[in-house]
């Protein structure tokens, strides 16, 4: 062997060495908890769990030099879903192109040891193709398969002289084990652009039924906004003829600028559980944090309780990424001890994971305050507080 051979085959096992060691790393709680949710100190799935074999030619009479080929930008907003005991990860990997593609990182705990199937998922496309497909939800639908719908992107060509000028749309395929998909028929809606469309685990009156998000642009969500609901007679050709708003964006709240579904709803025995992100704005730009709320078990596009603010905001290193300040979270787990796994991405670079339980969730959601709109009535929820702890405290003494 020579030098230069020598060299190669170290730095290889290097690179493995490397990723093996990140990739089994033990992942732990933090110490500190609201009671509502753990966070976990590491994240879960960052670029840098991108396969050696994605990001290099391994081979050294076509790379030499052991040059990184393909570089990966980031992992974030990923779908997920509990299938044979395994915790599955639709995750949303960017590469340095810029472009977002599909693929399943698989873990044995929810928490760490998150792996890459060895392949990412070839997304057939339309006649239209996607130029960017990203933030898949996942939906176990009764009627036995699993959906994908996502974000497709494409260059808006009524305005072919802004290069950012894009159009955004729902993207619709299906699957019963995520490795083979069926490419549907993009969603049909009479609003402008969508983008955060959920599919309903369940029919509505013999429907199909999809939580939207309506726009009127590709950024901005316009004046109309908030998180849509609508029927569908097929998932194969989907039209929604009429669109309603569950939950509206209001003043000075965490959804002033805009709001949208997260992963497709829990059902539990006293409603559905839902999270979802809100976005306001601030002087450094737009903060994206997750709140949760619950709709009627028979009537999922009603809310029956809703507290008031953030449930999820980032914190420390969250805070800074590709897109700073963002959380947004598309996909969560409930495993078969009813423990829930949050699946939420910071910043728009990596993926973590906040633990919770359904008795929590069940517990924070319809006895949490709700917003009252006013610093005064937020007063008046604090003092009820207060006068219930002192009169309790002075009880015990
Ligand atoms: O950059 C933050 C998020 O912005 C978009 O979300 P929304 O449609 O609600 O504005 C999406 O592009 C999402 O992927 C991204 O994380």
């Amino acid at each position: 062997m020579t030098k230069q051979q020598d060299q190669f085959s170290n730095r290889v096992e290097q690179l493995f060495i490397q990723y093996e060691a990140l990739v089994t790393q033990t992942n732990k709680p933090v110490e500190e908890s609201n009671g509502i949710y753990q966070r976990w100190l590491n994240p879960i799935v960052t670029a840098s769990h991108a396969p050696v074999f994605w990001r290099y030619d391994l081979n050294p009479v076509s790379n030499p030099l052991l040059l990184e080929r393909i570089g990966i930008n980031a992992t974030l907003n990923s779908g997920a879903i509990y299938k044979d005991g395994k915790y599955l990860l639709v995750v949303r990997v960017e590469g340095n192109d810029r472009k977002s593609f599909f693929a399943v990182a698989e873990s044995p705990n929810g928490v760490d040891n998150f792996r890459f199937w060895d392949y990412p998922i070839t997304m057939p496309e339309t006649d239209n193709p996607d130029t960017n497909v990203y933030d898949m939800r996942l939906t176990e639908h009764e009627d036995g398969y699993i959906y994908g719908l996502f974000c497709t992107e494409r260059k808006d060509k009524s305005q072919p002289n802004d290069m950012s000028a894009a159009e955004a749309q729902c993207g619709i395929a299906r699957t019963k084990d995520l490795v083979n998909w069926q490419r549907l028929p993009d969603l049909i809606t009479y609003s402008g652009q969508q983008r955060n469309v959920v599919l309903h685990p369940e029919f509505v009156d013999g429907k199909y039924a999809l939580y939207t998000r309506p726009q009127d642009g590709f950024i901005s969500v316009g004046s109309g906004g908030g998180i849509g609901w609508g029927l569908s007679d097929s998932m194969d050709g989907a039209e929604i003829k009429q669109e309603i708003i569950v939950d509206h964006k209001h003043y000075h709240t965490i959804t002033e600028v805009k709001n949208g579904q997260g992963p497709a709803p829990i059902k539990t025995d006293k409603g559905w559980l839902h999270l979802a992100h809100g976005v306001r704005n601030t002087a450094a730009g737009l903060r994206y944090v997750l709140y949760m709320f619950m709709t009627d078990l028979n009537q999922p596009w009603k809310i029956t309780h809703k507290p008031a603010g953030h449930f999820i905001a980032p914190q420390g290193a969250e805070r800074v990424g590709d897109v700073s300040n963002v959380t947004f979270a598309n996909g969560w787990i409930v495993n078969d001890k009813d423990e829930v796994f949050i699946y939420y991405a910071s910043s728009d670079t990596r993926m973590h994971v906040a633990t919770s339980s359904i008795e929590k969730l069940l517990d924070y959601v319809m006895n949490s305050p709700e917003d009252g709109l006013r610093s005064a009535t937020s007063v008046n929820t604090l003092k009820q507080l207060i006068d219930k702890n002192l009169a309790y405290m002075q009880g015990k003494h």
